[in-house]
């Protein structure tokens, strides 16, 4: 692919949550000028789509994004030049899922986490989402306080009622996590559960990767390499990390690591929309103004896949074929070390875009406007 298909292609789904307050367990700070209701958090995604051409859809999670008209949120996003995209599923905030959601012991409670997802599936026809995103936070703390191969056992059957309320047009994504909230096992922690669990539902159901919810250490494009040759990638959660999900800007912590992982993405026609492979964010903007962190977020996520563009594949190919260790790492380093930053703005320019996003939306007033018009929004993560 050449480096201005490769552009073309590009589009990334940004977090309606990136846009709220949000924090660790420590502190909820309050940012002057953050997104009050959905509507504001779609207005902000909006600025960035039109700043960076990049992120034309927004992901919405339920109950935190709910609202009593779904076609009329989705006129409102494509009256600001935005669609509405993912529908986040959430078990992990109310008192009845302390023990599990999708796994908990209790049917009752396990009817009503499925109950949730349909009610997501419904808001779907609405918003004309594809994917239904489904992250569980069920898991346990302390050996033995679960019985691990049961919980399998009832996540497969109440992932199959929902799955057969997933029209054909429309995905289960199901994503992975190996701690956090649960301490001692997650119900999916792994590539290798999702991929199990998601095989056994059918064809529309696959998996989503949050780059943050590995262990340390974990090589990622692997994955991403493996599920691609499996038909089984659905999506990323894009964010980085130093420690554990530190849900930082994407590229931030480690930009060779995401040049790494958008070569596999290239590399496995991830990018092709037969493919389906859904870029998207998953991240809080703790300490820094969310507009701006989503707006560097996806340019840099443009500038490592620009890089990865610029790989010479055929002399990759000769390279590794002749058994060339340092000229096929050297090919490789070659395009991670280019600088693309002014072919990038050449880009932006050639489509009416600013050249420096960042500098365009620091210089508009924008910022200034928000934190005079926006006093007294909630300061909660969610929210
Ligand atoms: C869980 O840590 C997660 O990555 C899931 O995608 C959630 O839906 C999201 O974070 C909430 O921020
Ligand atoms: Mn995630």
């Amino acid at each position: 692919m050449s480096i201005d298909s490769v552009l073309e292609s590009l589009a990334i789904e940004l977090p309606s949550w990136a846009f709220g307050n949000s924090g660790t367990r420590f502190k909820v700070f309050g940012t002057a000028g953050t997104a009050r209701t959905v509507q504001e958090k779609i207005a902000d995604a909006a600025t960035v789509h039109r700043l960076t051409g990049l992120a034309p859809t927004v992901a919405l999670h339920i109950p935190w994004d709910a609202v009593p008209d779904y076609r009329e949120l989705g006129r409102f996003a494509e009256g600001l030049g935005v669609r509405l995209g993912t529908v986040n599923s959430n078990t992990f905030q109310d008192d009845d899922y302390k023990f599990g959601s999708l796994t908990h012991i209790d049917k009752r409670i396990r009817q009503k986490a499925i109950d949730h997802h349909l009610t997501c599936l419904e808001i779907m026809e609405s918003t004309g989402s594809r994917d239904l995103k489904i992250w569980l936070a069920d898991g346990t703390n302390y050996p033995g306080q679960g019985d691990i191969r049961a919980r399998q056992d009832r996540l497969a059957e109440s992932l199959a009622s929902i799955y057969q309320h997933v029209g054909a047009d429309k995905r289960l994504v199901l994503e992975y996590k190996f701690f956090e909230p649960a301490m001692y096992m997650t119900d999916v922690p792994d590539w290798g559960t999702a991929y199990s669990q998601v095989s056994a539902l059918g064809e529309r159901a696959v998996v989503c990767l949050d780059t943050g919810h590995h262990a340390p250490g974990t090589n990622i494009e692997f994955i991403v390499a493996q599920l691609l040759r499996l038909g089984k990638l659905g999506s990323f959660d894009f964010n980085s990390r130093f420690y554990a999900d530190d849900d930082l800007i994407v590229g931030a912590a480690d930009p060779f690591q995401l040049f790494r992982i958008m070569f596999e993405v290239l590399r496995g026609r991830g990018l092709d929309p037969a493919t389906g492979v859904a870029l998207m964010l998953d991240q809080c903007h703790n300490i820094e103004d969310k507009i701006p962190g989503q707006i560097r977020s996806v340019l840099n996520v443009q500038e490592m896949t620009a890089r990865v563009a610029l790989v010479d594949l055929g002399a990759l190919a000769a390279a590794q074929e002749s058994g060339d260790v340092l000229a096929a790492n050297a090919v490789f380093m070659d395009a991670f070390y280019t600088d693309v930053r002014p072919r990038l703005a050449a880009w932006r320019a050639e489509r009416g875009l600013p050249e420096d996003p960042m500098r365009a939306y620091a210089g508009s007033g924008q910022q200034e406007r928000l934190a005079a018009e926006r006093t007294g929004g909630a300061a909660s993560w969610g929210a």
